[in-house]
């Protein structure tokens, strides 16, 4: 696609009273459909927060010495694995940040090396600028998430973060690898909160476009790649293919099928499909596929893109992954400006896309495609293509199956007062619930 000249591009990110301004962002002119996204008082907050946090923070270091344990202020740590995938990282950081601001906690992230390089800062993070301090000063501290092996979810489903007991310790940790925060938004204690702050409920969404804006040159890369390729209508398809959950698979032709789906009945559009994949033979067989199924297509114009993102290098942060950070981070980025999304069962990624945008606002969630049984027979047979739509750009929550089933009766009850409880639970091993790790 040519450049649309009456939508001049500028700072893909830069969100702040950009709405009713002529010039309008990359995410403006693709999210034009829908309705703007406007979080004015949580912005108010989060822009109170950054001076607050920047003013406490250079007190601390300039008086390190004179602080006393009393004086020291309390703070939540999350503590990204920065050995697993960005769906993993970024809700860990949301979560946090979330936290940090219902419980007037500084918050800070351990362990994310030079973030600097990939979004932008608007305050010094970084834990190890403050840890000496804590740890001088012999501070106590508590976890409310660790991983898979404790979550105090009765707390974040309906307790008080700062009841006595945990307002006792100077450092909440946040560790985790899923979207753990999600039950807080049916805590009595922070509905007024949320009402206000973030009136419709898409937490993920208002968060994570203020703390994770991309560094402006990763977003320029996004926006030219977007300026080139995206057309009028954009679909975006996110194909995981090394989990497997189960030994379950998906083949690359259901998402060409669900593709189909999603086109029927639309005529005389410019259509682009956006591919991205955990692999480079993934991808080259999707697009295959598209090719082939699109061929005679012939309602509309139809154009199959991807970067050139080589899938199969390897990952010196993610090891657990192949491909670039910054190479995930746009095509991340680009999945989220799509109109629709299709994306894979049981992988964060293209959740955390669905979330990440200012096109979260539309009414629905991505579309998931779900896993087969890997038997020889009828594979490709139309109605075994199995698509599920989200009801939420939320991300998933794979650790609401463990609340629902191994908490108590109130606190299960509680989680379910809010209705995306069951968005909240449709992702991620179903059978996992027999397992207690
Ligand atoms: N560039 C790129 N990287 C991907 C893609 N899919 C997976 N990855 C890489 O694999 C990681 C997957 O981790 P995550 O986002 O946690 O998703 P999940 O592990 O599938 O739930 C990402 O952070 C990327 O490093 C893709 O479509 N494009
Ligand atoms: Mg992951």
């Amino acid at each position: 696609m040519t450049l649309n000249k009456s939508y001049p591009t500028k700072n893909l990110e830069n969100t702040e009273n950009e709405t009713n301004k002529t010039n309008v962002t990359l995410e403006h002119y693709t999210v034009k459909k829908y309705e703007e996204l406007k979080y004015l008082q949580f912005d108010i907050v989060y822009n109170e927060y950054v001076k607050k946090h920047n003013r406490i923070v250079t007190e601390m270091l300039n008086l390190s010495a004179k602080y006393n344990l009393s004086e020291l202020p309390k703070v939540i740590v999350t503590q990204p694995d920065m050995g697993t995938g960005y769906g993993n990282r970024i809700s860990a950081i949301v979560c946090g940040f979330l936290y940090s601001l219902i419980t007037d906690r500084l918050f800070f992230i351990d362990g994310y090396n030079n973030f600097e390089d990939y979004y932008e800062k608007d305050f010094d993070h970084d834990w190890k600028i403050v840890t000496n301090l804590y740890e001088n000063k012999n501070s106590t501290s508590r976890y409310i998430h660790d991983y898979n092996i404790y979550n105090d979810f009765q707390l974040v489903t309906r307790g008080n973060i700062s009841n006595e007991e945990i307002t006792s310790h100077k450092i909440l940790y946040v560790r985790t690898w899923d979207y753990v925060c999600a039950p807080i938004t049916s805590n009595p204690h922070y509905k007024k909160w949320f009402d206000k702050m973030i009136p419709d409920y898409r937490v993920f969404t208002a968060i994570s476009l203020k703390l994770l804006r991309l560094h402006p040159n990763i977003s320029k890369q996004v926006e030219t790649f977007a300026n080139n390729n995206f057309n009028d209508y954009i679909i975006g398809i996110h194909l995981r293919e090394k989990k497997s959950p189960y030994n379950m698979i998906i083949p690359v032709e259901h998402y060409s099928q669900a593709v189909k789906m999603l086109l029927l009945g639309m005529k005389n559009t410019n259509i682009t499909i956006f591919v991205a994949a955990d692999s480079n033979n993934g991808r080259n067989k999707l697009v295959n596929s598209l090719r082939e199924v699109f061929n005679s297509h012939s309602n509309n114009s139809i154009n199959i893109v991807h970067t050139e993102e080589d899938m199969d290098s390897p990952n010196p942060v993610s090891f657990r992954n192949t491909g670039s950070e910054v190479g995930a981070l746009i095509d991340m980025k680009l999945l989220s400006l799509c109109d629709d999304l299709l994306i894979t069962y049981g992988s964060s990624f293209g959740f955390t896309a669905a979330g990440w945008s200012r096109k979260a606002s539309r009414q629905r969630g991505p579309f998931v495609v779900m896993p087969i049984k890997n038997s020889k027979n009828d594979l490709l047979v139309i109605d075994k293509v199995w698509v599920w739509g989200a009801m939420s750009n939320e991300p998933c929550m794979y650790l609401s199956k463990w609340l629902i089933y191994y908490e108590d009766e109130e606190t299960v009850r509680v989680f379910k007062t809010n209705p995306l409880w069951l968005h909240y639970s449709q992702c991620h091993w179903p059978q996992d619930i027999n397992i207690k790790v």
